[in-house]
């Protein structure tokens, strides 16, 4: 049986085990115990069912893939910046950086993803370390707070469902269904929800002060921060009662509770505030360093590791690459045509430039525009190393057979470093063993170098020791942006605009597979009628879908799932305050019927 493991972008980073005779059978393994048993469909549709690109194409003729890497190595003498998505998240993905270092490309910083939140974390806590599954396993409470477990993060079910939940999300979702309080707050209000949660605690003396003046001193002023904020006007903003504020209240005390919050409270340009002020709510509470207790975000999967693929050269933010400042794009595992912010500004830029590579698995909106397309390797054709941002476990992914399709990410590096003249890079296996030598073995398994049982029990940053930092300023000029006052004066006024909200669902993974259905999904009370066509509009674009009346959403909030073709013309081209990141949770719009 040979070993590797599921490359897709999700939490569980699965081990998967295979019969070489039957290499396309995967089945789950145990290099981690989270795995329990079972792969989901995502991975089956990965292997069988997506249309893989399988010819290299130069200018729309069919070339061999010598040809087409000369093709590639002609168009990187001119300018260029390597665009890379997260198709697939094994580590040699990043092998290219060594190449745009050595052949004068640039690269881009910040992600599509997570990086707010993590930013915010890292400011408080100085690291962002992983709380490991065990720890959550032996809570007694759980807050659920903008991540649809049951959809994006399946394998950590067993492990919270006995539990008392609670679930903070603008969406009764399938988990806040079962919880015992679901807190259904407006988008984008989780930072000031969590800032008069402190408010309370402080004045209900409820802090744990032992641990505070220990590991947290300066919470005296933190409180005096949030009473900057006005509590009718947050209560007003948050779109919650007092009452709710209090049972939520009630039910953390005294208690082993963890907060798993997801990338959905951090879409946003405050977004790194929102995961700081979390942090500052868990550490009132006292809630670090303990056994059963924590906050868990979506980690850095990187952390403790040298990372040999870390190069000190140009980049630009991701979530507004000027694609057109450069002759030539090279897109590697991704799909920026769909995938980034304001698709109208990402696809006429990609078009203005001279060439387009696409080097990647299967056919998609990017691929459509390119000119230049490298068909790649999938994950059982390569060897690669797979860490996660859900678990501390680490894998080795081995190739499993041989494939006449596609080149590998190493390969691509080291034939285009050839053609260029330029000096080579290690092997394949330096790089394979640079990252499995730094990890830490136990029975049978490779544990990442920064785990730790319970994280931050000596204290915060990256040796321990030190205090957590309190927010102190925080600015929010959202409603006041100038883009959105002259939308409201052409298109009408603020009440009938609502919150567009994108999350992740059970059918696709980010833009691949099989596409969900081009539907915006509302509440009965606007009067819409189930299957009428709708124009959605924002600022920064418009799209057609078929209205779907979805009672379990906010009124005041509409949902359009990741995946769906020219969801991203409504979102909008800004990047987070801090951490580089998308803010596809900054977009407001108005619905126009065109035929119920
Ligand atoms: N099936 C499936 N699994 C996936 C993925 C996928 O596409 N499909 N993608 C993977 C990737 S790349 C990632 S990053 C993770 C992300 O996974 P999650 O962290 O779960 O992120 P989202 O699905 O974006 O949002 C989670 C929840 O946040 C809610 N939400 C939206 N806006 C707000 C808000 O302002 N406040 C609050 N409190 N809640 C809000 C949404 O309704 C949703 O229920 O999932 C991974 N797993
Ligand atoms: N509106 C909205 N937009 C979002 C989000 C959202 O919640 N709402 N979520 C954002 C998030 S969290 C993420 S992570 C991004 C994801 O954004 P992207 O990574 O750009 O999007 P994917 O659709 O996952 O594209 C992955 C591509 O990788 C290619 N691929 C797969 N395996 C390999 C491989 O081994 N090698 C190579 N070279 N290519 C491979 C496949 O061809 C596939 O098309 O989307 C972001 N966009
Ligand atoms: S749950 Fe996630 S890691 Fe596991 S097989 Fe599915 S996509 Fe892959
Ligand atoms: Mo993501």
């Amino acid at each position: 049986m040979i070993h590797t493991a599921c490359p897709l972008d999700c939490f569980d980073s699965c081990s998967v085990v295979c019969d070489p005779n039957y290499p396309n059978r995967l089945v789950a393994g145990s290099n981690t115990p989270y795995t329990n048993g079972t792969l989901c469909a995502h991975l089956y549709k990965h292997i069988h069912e997506a249309k893989r690109v399988s010819t290299p194409m130069v200018n729309g003729k069919e070339v061999t893939m010598s040809e087409a890497l000369d093709a590639v190595a002609e168009a990187l003498q001119d300018s260029w910046i390597l665009w890379r998505g997260s198709g697939n998240m094994g580590v040699m993905q990043s092998v290219t950086n060594l190449l745009a270092k050595r052949a004068g490309g640039v690269l881009t910083r910040g992600t599509l993803c997570d990086g707010a939140g993590d930013i915010g974390i890292v400011e408080g806590r100085g690291v962002n370390r992983l709380l490991p599954v065990e720890q959550i396993a032996k809570s007694e409470v759980i807050v659920v707070w903008g991540r649809n477990v049951t959809v994006t993060n399946a394998h950590l079910m067993p492990y919270i469902e006995d539990k008392e939940l609670i679930v903070i999300d603008p969406v009764k979702t399938k988990i806040a269904k079962k919880a015992k309080l679901h807190l259904q707050v407006k988008p984008r209000s989780d930072f000031y929800l969590a800032i008069l949660l402190a408010r309370f605690i402080i004045m209900e003396n409820s802090e744990d002060k032992e641990w505070l003046e220990k590991f947290a001193s300066e919470y005296e002023e933190y409180y005096e921060f949030t009473r900057t904020f006005r509590i009718k006007a947050i209560l007003e903003h948050i779109g919650l009662s007092l009452s709710e504020i209090g049972d939520l209240l009630l039910m953390l005390q005294n208690k082993k509770v963890v907060f798993l919050v997801g990338a959905g409270v951090q879409r946003h340009e405050i977004g790194s505030s929102t995961l700081r002020a979390i942090d500052a709510l868990a550490a009132l509470l006292g809630l670090f360093g303990k056994e059963g207790c924590g906050v868990s975000y979506l980690s850095n999967s990187r952390l403790g590791f040298d990372d040999p693929f870390k190069v000190n050269i140009k980049t630009e933010q991701i979530a507004i690459t000027p694609f057109s400042k450069y002759k030539t794009v090279l897109v590697q595992g991704g799909n920026p045509a769909e995938s980034m912010p304001c698709t109208n500004r990402v696809t006429e830029e990609l078009k203005s430039v001279k060439n387009l590579i696409y080097f990647g698995l299967y056919e998609n909106d990017t691929s459509d525009l390119a000119n230049i397309i490298i068909p790649a390797k999938n994950f059982l054709e390569k060897d690669d190393v797979r860490l996660s941002y859900g678990h501390h476990y680490v894998q080795k992914m081995n190739k499993v057979y041989d494939s006449k399709i596609g080149i590998s990410e190493y390969d691509f590096t080291q034939e285009i470093l050839k053609r260029l003249n330029k000096e080579p890079i290690e092997s394949l296996d330096y790089y394979i063993d640079y990252w499995l030598k730094q990890t830490v073995k136990t029975e049978n398994k490779m544990i990442s170098p920064a785990y730790q049982e319970i994280p931050y029990s000596d204290g915060f940053g990256e040796k321990g020791g030190e205090e957590f930092e309190f927010i102190e300023d925080f600015y929010d000029d959202f409603e006041d942006i100038k883009a959105l006052r002259r939308f409201r004066k052409q298109i009408g006024t603020k009440n009938d605009e609502f919150w567009l909200i994108t999350p992740k669902n059970s059918k696709t993974l980010n833009f691949q597979f099989e596409r969900p259905k081009n539907e915006v999904l509302l509440s009965s009370k606007l009067g819409i009628k189930d299957a009428a066509k709708v124009l959605v509009k924002s600022i920064w674009g418009e799209l057609e879908l078929t209205a779907k009346v979805f009672d379990d959403i906010r009124e005041d909030t509409v949902l359009i799932n990741c995946g769906v073709k020219g969801v991203n013309r409504l979102t909008p081209p800004i990047s987070s305050q801090e951490g580089d990141m998308a803010c596809y949770g900054d977009s407001k719009v108005k619905i126009e019927v065109l035929e119920s």
